[in-house]
């Protein structure tokens, strides 16, 4: 078994990005040495200070959305580290992201555009965590002040760019379009299937529109609450392996963990 987990909503408090409640099941897994993989949003210097926190540098991580795996020492055989798996780097997303606003007048604010104080502002990190989520790879968290239409252009624009739209808990992330969590699982799972020798099992939990690639792709989807009105459509037809949460946050993803795995 491997299990793939988002943060922010997920694991950790949508809002003081707390993961108490979890502590007994990061505790048993940890115990079982059953590989947690956080798949994030987040950056790569974020995902490092958290995986000492959990306790976790030996596993590898997915970050930005699925654009960036890094991989611990001992899997460090071809590839760079961290790995970039695909789409535009920052400085290109940025380039594209700004010409357009001067031709369109797109009425948006970026990680880019602001200090780390006004992300502090924006999510309630510090401003020490802040400055770790602006120093961006692959992908741009943005917030958008304009109107639909012009949103739906900006969307086509960066579609012609190469370039796609994904929704967090409270941003938009710009990425390159063949980047994504569910690409970024499957070919991790791969990896586990071809260092055991064996199929692995894998599970998911995330609670927001950018982790549906990621429950699409693993065998176990837990759906976690969340402090958004959307809808979390998943196609797959084993809807037995489909868990649906009604708490949010940690305590959601206990939950999910609760309901399909039983450990001795
Ligand atoms: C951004 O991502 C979250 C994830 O759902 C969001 O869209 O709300 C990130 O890009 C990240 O780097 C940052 O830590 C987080 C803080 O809320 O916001
Ligand atoms: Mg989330
Ligand atoms: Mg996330």
């Amino acid at each position: 078994l491997i299990i793939f987990t988002d943060l922010d909503g997920s694991l950790l408090d949508h809002h003081d990005y707390s993961w108490q409640p979890a502590q007994p099941w990061l505790d048993k897994l940890s115990a079982a040495q059953v590989p947690l993989i956080l798949t994030t949003s987040k950056t790569s210097a974020e995902v490092a200070e958290l995986q000492s926190a959990l306790n976790l540098t030996q596993q590898p991580f997915i970050a930005e959305n699925g654009a960036i795996i890094h991989l611990p020492p001992d899997w460090r055989d071809e590839a760079a580290v961290p790995f970039h798996i695909s789409g535009a780097g920052y400085p290109e997303i940025r380039q594209i992201l700004v010409a357009l606003r001067q031709r369109y007048d797109f009425e948006f604010r970026g990680f880019g555009d602001v200090t780390a104080r006004q992300v502090a502002l924006w999510t309630g990190l510090t401003e020490e965590e802040a400055a770790l989520a602006m120093q961006r790879d692959a992908s741009e968290p943005l917030l958008w002040f304009g109107n639909d239409l012009d949103f739906a252009r900006l969307k086509k624009c960066l579609m012609r760019e190469g370039l796609s739209l994904t929704r967090g808990g409270r941003f938009w992330h710009v990425m390159g379009t063949g980047a994504g969590k569910g690409q970024a699982v499957q070919w991790l799972s791969d990896r586990y299937q071809q260092k055991r020798g064996q199929p692995v099992i894998s599970m998911g939990l995330g609670d927001g529109p950018n982790d549906l690639s990621m429950l699409e792709a693993v065998n176990y989807a837990v759906v976690i609450k969340g402090h958004h009105e959307h809808e979390m459509p998943l196609q797959r037809e084993d809807v037995a392996h489909v868990f649906r949460t009604d708490a949010p946050g940690p305590h959601g993803w206990s939950q999910g963990l609760n309901h399909f795995i039983t450990l001795r």
